[in-house]
């Protein structure tokens, strides 16, 4: 069993407000390296701007911590690079479906092996609580004053309609649901994706710990099971008075990177240039 090193044990510590979802995000993401037995040197954790995207920082894998929006680009980048790293993409519900909306669709229809866990606090934490793209209907924020005007994101209906290969939602107030959900994303071959639900104590004073623990309940303890498109879309535009959690839908297909041409054959960095000369591929393209 590996050893994860906790940076907060030495002089730094996470500036996210106490009772942030964010700490039991980075504790259950933990929880799942060590149930995988997966060393950390062989894990990479990409995140955006944000909150939540300060968490590569308390994690002692590789990380990136980039611009926002783009830790989808960058992650697939490091997967085409080296696919014998496990990378791990996270971000917040306005870096993903928000200033990164354009990365998460072609994701979604690309299947690299890398997971995708998205903070959903409904709302952009980092910036002071203005409405983000999954704020509800109605919701006040200092952006939306008389209340949000538009329809939220639904990332699960996106996902179900581009067919990803693995699809769930977790809830940071379940930190066992999450490990394992995380987990079970981790190792699935192909791109998987987890919309986490993450109160902001601080800025989202209506979707809170207790207004979820009322409303959700997990779909593999109903025996929901997730091998059927049609039947995912339905419980996607569930969110109501119930609302579920677990896996929408799972399907292996074929893996980018084991189709390529080039880069089935071994990770790119193992490849060697010596008959590649670097003045005529310079010439090509200047
Ligand atoms: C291109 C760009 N636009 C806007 C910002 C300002 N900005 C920084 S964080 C953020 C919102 C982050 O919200 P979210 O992704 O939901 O993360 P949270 O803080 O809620 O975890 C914004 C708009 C920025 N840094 N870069
Ligand atoms: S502002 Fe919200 S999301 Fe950011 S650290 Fe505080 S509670 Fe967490
Ligand atoms: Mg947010």
């Amino acid at each position: 069993m590996v050893e994860l090193k906790n940076l907060s044990t030495g002089n730094y510590t996470p500036d996210w407000c106490p009772g942030c979802g964010d700490y039991i995000i980075l504790n259950a993401l933990k929880r799942a390296i060590v149930k995988l037995n997966l060393n950390p040197n062989q894990v990479v954790v990409v995140s955006g701007i944000g909150c939540s995207s300060k968490l590569p920082q308390w994690i002692n894998t590789f990380g990136y911590h980039g611009v926002h929006g783009r830790g989808l680009p960058v992650g697939t980048g490091i997967k085409i690079a080296n696919k014998k790293l496990h990378v791990i993409v996270i971000g917040g519900d306005g870096d993903i479906y928000g200033e990164g909306m354009n990365h998460f669709i072609q994701s979604l229809r690309k299947n690299i092996d890398i997971t995708l866990l998205v903070h959903d606090n409904q709302i952009y934490g980092l910036t002071k609580g203005q409405t983000s793209p999954t704020s509800m209907h109605g919701d006040k924020s200092v952006t939306s004053q008389i209340g949000n005007f538009d329809e939220p994101v639904n990332p699960i209906a996106l996902a179900v309609a581009q067919k990803t290969s693995f699809i769930a939602r977790s809830f940071a107030g379940d930190l066992e649901h999450l490990t394992n959900t995380i987990a079970d994303a981790v190792s699935f071959k192909g791109f998987s994706f987890v919309d986490m639900f993450q109160p902001c104590v601080t800025f989202n004073k209506h979707n809170t710990y207790d207004w979820f623990k009322e409303r959700v309940y997990d779909l593999q303890k109903k025996g929901y099971k997730p091998n059927n498109l049609e039947r995912a879309f339905k419980k996607s535009i569930e969110f109501g008075d119930k609302i579920p959690i677990g896996v929408f839908f799972k399907e292996k297909k074929e893996l980018y990177e084991e189709t390529h041409p080039v880069l089935k054959k071994t990770p790119l960095v193992k490849q060697s240039l010596k008959n590649i000369s670097i003045k005529k591929l310079m010439e090509e393209f200047c």
